[in-house]
């Protein structure tokens, strides 16, 4: 019998990773991936070490993954001081009144999307809903024009193919490249005019977050404007028509949520953890390391699969099920770890608090607006991406 090649270049991995999460967890926790010389972990203890300990496991290879579309460094790459100070003011544009503020906006966006849907009874989640909604709001927290959220979209899709592809094609980087420039030449002149705004967008506010001890130039704010703009993006039809299709795939959960929405928090937890979409994070070594038997030299780069951790058995009972109730404290036979979908440590994604928030909101709208939502039939799930993940389309129908 000829063994399997584990490998996430091996194209059934693409279309179903789940057995080999298991297979690398249990005999290949650091696995080596030549094509790319870079190791992966799998195991939820590891890649939580890895997190946790960023000064042995630092974002420079973002210099290499990043900088190139994003044209300075992003907020990830920062540290101490700066990363401090940088934090804040994004948390700031996006907690409190501000968070009250965009509040309005995200229903309205949701509002007039499916509006366009209501006669047909038919709309795609991931192509129709979640892509145009994901960009719109996005545009709203730096305080952009929603009507150029089109190609705003298209130049948002070159520059996260370039962040979250492996061997790409030479034409394939100079798109990438080209969208980056469009995105500084429609932007730049946007961050220049904001120099004295009182506006409370994220983009004016990092502007005044200058001070004594705070500077930042027009391209680090260019830098972090485009990091907002893909974080608050690229995970957003993803993690959506997940977990419309957990739902709607099991008419019985889908009763209990329909009915008592606080459990919707919990499902969008179990959504982000079975189907977590950002599943690689790459750290580069900063010294020698010793993992599980595997010796790491500086320079090496290690990428943490999130979806594997977050299927661990050893951090889960049943960890393949989803389970809308765990997670409830007094709970017997399940574990309940933090999922990994977020990150942990130093660079914990920042605009966690706000995506769970906005996903509840549209979720709740989505529920409340479209009466009796099902999977069009037939509508088996086609998922697609290694560093990101999501179903290709999700056609849901109502009346
Ligand atoms: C933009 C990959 C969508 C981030 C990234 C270079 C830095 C950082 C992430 C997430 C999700 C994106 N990394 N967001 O994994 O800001």
């Amino acid at each position: 019998m000829q063994t399997k090649d584990y490998s996430i270049f091996n194209p059934d991995y693409e279309k179903n990773p789940i057995d080999t999460f298991n297979y690398l967890r249990e005999n290949d926790p650091i696995h080596f991936e030549k094509e790319i010389n870079a190791y992966f972990a799998s195991k939820y203890e590891d890649v939580e070490y890895i997190l946790q300990n960023d000064e042995i496991f630092t974002t420079k290879t973002l210099a290499k993954r990043a900088e190139p579309v994003m044209k300075d460094r992003v907020l990830a790459q920062m540290t101490g001081h700066e990363h401090k100070s940088k934090k804040a003011t994004i948390l700031k544009g996006i907690t409190g009144q501000n968070l009250e503020r965009l509040m309005p906006l995200i229903s309205k966006r949701v509002n007039d999307i499916i509006e366009l849907y209501m006669d047909t009874g038919e709309m795609d989640l991931v192509n129709d809903f979640g892509k145009v909604f994901a960009v719109q709001s996005s545009m709203d927290l730096l305080g952009l024009n929603v009507e150029d959220h089109k190609i705003i979209g298209e130049w948002h899709h070159g520059i996260a193919k370039f962040i979250t592809s492996f061997n790409l094609t030479e034409e394939e980087i100079k798109y990438s490249l080209e969208c980056s420039d469009k995105l500084e030449q429609y932007l730049m002149p946007i961050i220049r005019e904001r120099k004295n705004s009182t506006e409370n967008d994220l983009i004016s506010l990092l502007q005044q977050s200058k001070d004594d001890e705070n500077s930042i130039t027009d391209s680090e704010i260019l830098a972090l404007t485009l990091n907002i703009l893909l974080a608050a993006t690229e995970p957003v039809d993803k993690t959506l028509s997940y977990l419309f299709y957990n739902l709607l795939s099991d008419p019985e959960k889908f009763k209990q949520v329909y009915e008592n929405r606080k459990l919707l928090k919990n499902s969008i937890q179990e959504t982000l953890r079975l189907h977590s979409p950002v599943q690689f994070i790459p750290r580069e070594l900063n010294e020698t390391v010793d993992l599980k038997g595997t010796t790491l030299k500086k320079g090496d780069v290690i990428i943490c699969m999130i979806g594997s951790a977050n299927r661990d058995p050893k951090a889960y009972s049943n960890p393949d099920i989803f389970d809308i109730h765990r997670g409830e404290k007094n709970k017997p036979f399940t574990s309940h770890s933090q999922n990994l979908a977020f990150g942990k440590g130093a660079h914990t994604c920042v605009g966690a608090s706000l995506s769970l928030i906005q996903l509840e909101m549209v979720a709740n709208i989505l529920l409340d607006k479209l009466d009796n939502i099902k999977l069009k039939e037939n509508n088996q799930l086609i998922e697609k991406g290694l560093y990101t993940r999501g179903p290709e389309k999700m056609v849901v129908q109502f009346n």
